[in-house]
């Protein structure tokens, strides 16, 4: 991946989560120059703008979900903009709003890898398992279950926007960073054998050795999504967000992760979410954020030039 084709897609919304601010995320995200920075590094990078959905009814959950219709027209949205640029070629950069919308994009991903023959590996880096149901979730919030969606447990409008049920199957997923599972989420994410990098793991085994296995068995054929929930890090660090949980990866192992995807050359797609500049400190968060970015699309340290 030596000059990839970057296409931007916003997506202005927090339908999915359980405080507003969210949907000022790609604005705040082009603010801190995510573009002309990518390009910075020979990237070539064009920004569709943003996608335009329906606005946010702040209403309560019904049957365990709030606000189910308008989380699937935006996520309808979402998934035929990212393969849009997925069969241009390029390379998707969805600029959110909550994390409700990977399900959106990575069923996009799915459907890509199914028409062209490649293996799909997803990293979710998130403090949060997002592997509700209805059943099982605490606040009806949507941006909690995306991944349970994605493997085929969900409201059937919601997982079929792939056009395939199940999108994905839970063994090309490995979550990194984890550190806030709700206890019946937790049961269910043993049930179905996601693999689990958390932050004990981290702690004891550090965030290289996490890093090595989560991106072993991937080759020349293989499509690498990584699903960037903002919430990852630790909030010292990125306070910006609606769901903040102490004790995420430094700055130095948030960079390291970063450099790691890096090294691959793997990366096909990658969702930046959660990010919510209404919490934020002068943008420092989106700041973060980029300089993240600016990692995995290969800038490196002067050791390595
Ligand atoms: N597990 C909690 C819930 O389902 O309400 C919190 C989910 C937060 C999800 C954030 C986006 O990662
Ligand atoms: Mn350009
Ligand atoms: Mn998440
Ligand atoms: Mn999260």
């Amino acid at each position: 991946m030596q000059h990839p084709l970057v296409s931007l897609i916003g997506a202005p919304t927090d339908i999915g989560a359980g405080a507003r601010g969210a949907s000022m995320g790609p604005e705040a995200l082009r603010v801190a120059n995510i573009g002309p920075i990518l390009e910075s590094h020979g990237v070539d990078v064009v920004d569709r703008g943003n996608l335009s959905g329906p606005a946010n009814p702040w209403q309560p959950p019904v049957n365990g979900y709030r606000h189910l219709p308008e989380v699937v027209a935006w996520n309808r949205l979402v998934h035929e903009a990212v393969h849009a640029e997925l069969a241009l070629g390029r390379l998707p950069i969805l600029l959110g709003g909550d994390h409700c919308l990977g399900l959106g994009s990575i069923s996009a991903v799915a459907r890509h890898c199914r028409e062209t023959g490649k293996k799909l590996r997803v990293l979710w880096l998130d403090a949060h398992a997002d592997f509700n149901t209805n059943e099982l979730t605490p606040s009806g919030n949507i941006h909690g279950m995306p991944v349970a969606c994605l493997c085929g447990h969900g409201p059937r409008e919601l997982i079929e926007i792939g056009g395939q049920v199940p999108a994905i199957h839970p063994r090309w997923i490995r979550q990194i960073g984890i550190r806030s599972v709700d206890p019946g989420e937790k049961r269910f994410v043993h049930q179905a054998g996601l693999e689990v990098f958390d932050m004990r793991y981290i702690d004891e085994m550090g965030m290289r050795h996490a890093m090595e296995l989560a991106l072993a068995t991937l080759d020349a054929n293989t499509h690498l999504h990584v699903s960037f929930d903002v919430d990852f890090l630790d909030p010292d660090i990125a306070p910006g967000v609606g769901t903040t949980v102490p004790g995420g990866p430094t700055y130095r192992e948030a960079q390291l992760c970063m450099e790691m995807i890096a090294d691959t050359g793997r990366l096909g797609s990658l969702d930046v979410v959660e990010l919510n500049p209404a919490l934020d400190l002068r943008n420092k968060t989106a700041e973060l954020a980029v300089d993240l970015i600016e990692s995995l699309f290969g800038k490196s340290t002067l050791m390595r030039a």
